[in-house]
Parts: C-alpha cells; structure tokens; sequence
C-alpha cells in the first residue's frame, strides 16, 4: 500500500531533498514550512509522482501545529513516516556574547517545534500500532563545538528526546530513529549567519562537503528496512569531518 510521510522543513535542504526523493519512490507527502510560495513549487513540481499536500506553518506555533495536524484532508489523515527535520542554527558566537533571541530561535524550532509536530502525529500512530519517525539530529547533537554552545544543546536535547521517545513507544509497533548528519551544504549556514551569503559560502570551501541528497539516501534506507529492523542512530560526516568541529573555523 503507498505510504504517506510528512516531512517538515520541505522548503529547503535535507528536507526538499528526502521529499523528492520520497516522491521518486511513490511515497505521498504532507510538506511542511513557513514559506508557502516554495511550498507551492515545490508541490507542483513533485504532484507527477505522487500525492502532495502542503502545509505552512510555524513549529514554534503549537495551536497552529495542533490545528492544521488535526484537519487534514482524508486522503492524507493516514501518516506512516514523520520526519522531524525543521530546525536551523541562529549564530555563531561564545556563549558570552550570544543573543538571547537567537537561544529562543534555535531551542523552540529544534527542540519544541519537534516535540509539538510528534504530539500531534504520534495519537494515530499509537491507535494503529504503526509508524515510524525519523528525527534528525546532528554531529553537534553528540558532541559541542567551539561557539556552537546552544545550537549544540538544542541537538542534545533532540538526541535525547530520540532516546527517549524510542523506549516510550517500545512496543507499540513505532519505529523510532535518529539520523545525525555532520556539515551539509544547505541553506543551513545561510539562515546562520543571518543571509550573509559569503560567510556562509566559505563554511565549504576547500573541502567536499555532505549534500542534501547524501542525507535524503540515507533516510530512505533508514524507512525501507525489513518491518523488524529499527536504524536507531546513525551518524554521517564527510571523508574530511572527524568530530562536531565545523571543518572551516568561520
Ligand atoms: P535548511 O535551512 O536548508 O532547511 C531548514 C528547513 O527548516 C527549511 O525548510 C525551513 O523552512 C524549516 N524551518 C526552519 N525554521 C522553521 C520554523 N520555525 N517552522 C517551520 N519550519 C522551519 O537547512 P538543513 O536542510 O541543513 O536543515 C534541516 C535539518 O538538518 C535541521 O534540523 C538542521 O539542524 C539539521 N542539520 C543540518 C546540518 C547541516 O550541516 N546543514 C547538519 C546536521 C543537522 P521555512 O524557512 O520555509 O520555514
Ligand atoms: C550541524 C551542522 O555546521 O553546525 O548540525 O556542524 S554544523
């Protein structure tokens, strides 16, 4: 039977990238974002494969998240695979000279937003005893990096809420994954250095980089295991990443 995945943060990156693939693949998808007009595109350019629905709002946004999760037209009320990929850095600075606006960015999108998009998906989930999500996580999720203090916390904490999610749901028939990628060439670096597009350019130079289609490869392996095989960690870096380190110290 074709599936269904919602994906949040389908406007760009890791998330445009598994969407395409996911539609490649006949799978039907609920896309999810702030920027309605990409949403669009995007739709229209992935309806020759599959279903498409998209959905804008705002993680930070629970009435939202609730309301728009909890009416969805039938055809797409059936989710099978949630991937919990929105999330962003908001700079790049010592903790000492952080913005607190930037510390509420990251820790409501990356750690809240996941959490209010699972509550309202998992309900359905539970009643079926299937499903299977996929939150992604990061390098600096299992180890901090130099200035990187909250957006690394914000990755811990989706770490552990993976762990702990996955020993919630232990027997409910759900399966429950982490996948961590290290440094991919997204808009990632843009959104962290505040649309500065030559700092962020320069956070790949001299090096290769993972691209988002390297993440999307893996999360499509990830949700085509045998039913009784759970990918319940994965961490990826490219051949010139070894730790959390962002290779090029901006
Ligand atoms: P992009 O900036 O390319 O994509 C981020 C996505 O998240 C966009 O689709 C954006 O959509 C969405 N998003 C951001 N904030 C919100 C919000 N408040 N509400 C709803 N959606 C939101 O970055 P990536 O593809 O790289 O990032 C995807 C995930 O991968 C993130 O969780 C990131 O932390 C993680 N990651 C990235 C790595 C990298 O090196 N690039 C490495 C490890 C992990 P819109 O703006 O339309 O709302
Ligand atoms: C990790 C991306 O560039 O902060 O999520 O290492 S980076």
């Amino acid at each position: 039977m074709t599936k269904t995945a919602l994906i949040t943060g389908a406007t760009s990156g890791i998330g445009l990238a598994t969407a395409t693939l996911f539609a490649e693949n006949n799978i039907n998808l609920i896309l999810c974002g702030r920027r309605t007009e990409r949403l669009t595109a995007i739709q229209k350019d992935l309806l020759k494969y599959c279903k498409v629905h998209i959905l804008t709002f705002d993680v930070r946004d629970k009435n939202a998240v609730k309301e728009q999760l909890a009416h969805l037209p039938n055809e797409f009320s059936q989710i099978d695979i949630l991937i919990n990929n929105a999330g962003n850095a908001h700079g790049l600075e010592p903790i000492q000279d952080g913005s607190t606006d930037d510390w509420d960015a990251m820790l409501d999108i990356n750690v809240k937003g996941l959490l209010y998009v699972t509550k309202a998906v998992l309900p359905q989930m539970i009643s079926r005893n299937s499903g299977h999500i996929i939150n992604i996580g990061s390098t600096a999720g299992k180890e901090v990096y130099p200035n990187g203090n909250v957006y690394c916390a914000s990755k811990h904490a989706v770490d552990a809420i993976n762990q702990g999610m996955r020993l919630d749901l232990n027997g409910k028939g759900i399966k429950v994954a982490a996948i961590n990628p290290g440094m991919v060439e997204t808009e990632f670096s843009e959104v962290r250095f505040k649309g500065d597009t030559e700092k962020a350019g320069k956070v790949y130079q001299n090096f290769t980089p993972l691209q988002p289609e390297d993440i999307a490869d893996i999360i499509y392996f990830a949700i085509t295991r045998p039913p009784h095989v759970n990918i319940a960690d994965l961490t990826v870096m490219c051949l010139d990443q070894a730790s959390s380190t962002i290779v090029n110290k901006i």
